[in-house]
């Protein structure tokens, strides 16, 4: 659809920014904290790049004083962050440390006094590992009483202060990259299992989204989604059917859990054949119901371009590219529903993920035709190498572009109809990437870090942190 003009954001438009704990924070230890999974899976020799962790992370846990004057600086209208679990409660459950929801406090007060609006993530993959010791975690029924029980806590104390709130951080990345591909805690490659849990992860979304309702009448919930909208490799009825396949399987098989409490219906079949589907018990089905989100929150990076693949395909499984060196990646796919293949149309980046803005408009139109939902865009960027120069200079023009093109399409997406809620990009200073270690850089503020060494990590402005700037001052008007 093209537009002889387009509608304005509104006023009233969330312009933001995100993080995550275990990405920035560090002090993996203090004032009470318990190990989370992450703590444990990034210590396994060649799980992450050049064995990089949080332990330190970009020390945020110290300098977010420095951190917050430096998103009000910019004129952020929101940050999005989440809650470490263990800080609040170290074993996972029971007593609460209140070190840890002070921290919490400060920083939300902090931003608050910035009129800088908190989204609050209650879930970025970094769950207490006492509750993975003592009962796998994802994979028992108890973790749906013990994630509500903290949500409970968190619901409460910040009721106030927060309006915005994200339940589980990507579900379909930390359940199938923990539980197929091995390359996330609990390092497991059990598809049944995998199946299992997910449905364990959709109860305990849906309960805490109860809880909410009852606790925080005023306040919007949702999850955020991994969402890489698939397309076909070529106008092939085939092609366009393995298509299909994949948006059933890499995305409905979440969203329309999420927004209807139900599985959608060809991938479930499928799965039962495999006898991979989960086990469904009474009164799951109407938790799930009752777990409709108020908006759905979007994580996009990149589109999915499918072609078929008959039952007796064979290929190689897919490898990510986490070194940056580009034409890594190899494409997977699964025999009988579709095979992926590099969309030529599409440039990539060092990381070959491929660059495709007119890609986030389709999803966004897909969520608002499908699930009648406001979306928040809770994550987009560019990962990328950046190069400190000469008087503390970073010339990421490439990452102004890439945000450029997309906040063009978010206008579009608004004049077709998409309510939009607000934009995120990922991320307000750089960090540690989970697998890329720290020279994949995300942020508008630069560290001065890398891999092995900590060096000062003082926080230099990128270019495109002015450029955000007047983006955020013109309300979207001057790109
Ligand atoms: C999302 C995660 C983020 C962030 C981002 C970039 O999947 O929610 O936490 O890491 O992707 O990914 P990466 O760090 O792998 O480049």
């Amino acid at each position: 659809m093209h537009h002889a003009k387009l509608d304005h954001f509104p006023d009233d438009f969330l312009w933001g920014s995100a993080s995550a704990a275990y990405q920035i924070e560090g002090a993996w230890d203090e004032d009470g904290k318990g190990p989370s999974v992450w703590d444990h899976f990034t210590k396994i020799p060649g799980k992450t790049f050049k064995g990089t962790n949080g332990d330190i992370a970009v020390d945020h846990y110290h300098r977010f004083k420095e951190d917050v004057a430096l998103m009000a600086e910019m004129g952020l209208k929101a940050y999005r962050f989440s809650i470490a679990w263990s800080r609040i409660f170290p074993t996972g459950k029971g007593e609460v440390n209140e070190a840890g929801l002070a921290f919490y406090e400060q920083l939300i007060d902090e931003l608050l006094k910035h009129d800088i609006e908190p989204i609050v993530t209650l879930y970025h993959w970094d769950l207490p590992q006492a509750l993975q010791d003592a009962y796998g975690g994802w994979e028992s029924r108890q973790i749906i009483e013990d994630f509500d029980a903290y949500c409970v806590t968190l619901f409460k104390r910040f009721k106030n202060k927060v309006k915005y709130w994200v339940t589980l951080n990507e579900q379909n990345v930390f359940i199938s990259h923990g539980y197929e591909h091995a390359s996330h805690p609990p390092n497991v490659s059990d598809k049944k299992r995998m199946y299992e849990a997910n449905h364990i992860a959709n109860l305990a979304n849906a309960k805490a989204i109860q809880s909410f309702r009852q606790i925080v009448p005023e306040g919007k919930i949702g999850p955020s989604f991994a969402y890489g909208p698939a397309y076909a490799y070529t106008s092939n009825p085939a092609d366009v059917l393995a298509a299909e396949n994949a948006e059933d399987l890499n995305s409905n098989w979440w969203l329309d859990v999420y927004s209807w409490g139900v599985y959608p219906k060809a991938a479930w079949k499928y799965l039962e054949k495999q006898g991979l589907t989960p086990t469904i018990e009474p009164g799951d089905e109407a938790l799930l119901k009752a777990g409709k989100p108020d908006f759905m929150g979007v994580n996009y990076y990149q589109t999915g371009t499918f072609t078929n693949s008959p039952l007796d395909d064979t290929f190689s499984n897919t490898k990510a590219n986490h070194d940056g060196k580009k034409g890594n990646f190899v494409e997977g796919g699964i025999a009988g529903q579709f095979k992926r293949k590099r969309n030529e149309a599409l440039e990539t980046t060092n990381w070959d993920w491929e660059i495709d803005p007119i890609g986030l408009r389709i999803g966004l139109r897909r969520i608002t035709s499908r699930y009648q939902l406001p979306v928040l865009v809770t994550e987009n960027g560019l990962g990328e190498f950046d190069k400190l120069e000469a008087n503390d200079t970073v010339n990421d023009d490439y990452r102004i572009d890439f945000i450029r093109k997309h906040i063009e399409q978010l206008q579009a997406a608004i004049t077709d109809g998409v309510d939009l809620l607000g934009y995120c990009t990922w991320s307000f200073t750089d960090l540690l990437s989970w697998l890329n270690g720290y020279q994949k850089r995300y942020g508008f503020v630069y560290i001065n870090r890398d891999e092995l060494d900590e060096k000062d990590m003082r926080r230099i402005k990128k270019q495109s942190f002015h450029w955000y700037k007047k983006v955020i001052e013109t309300n979207g008007e001057q790109l």
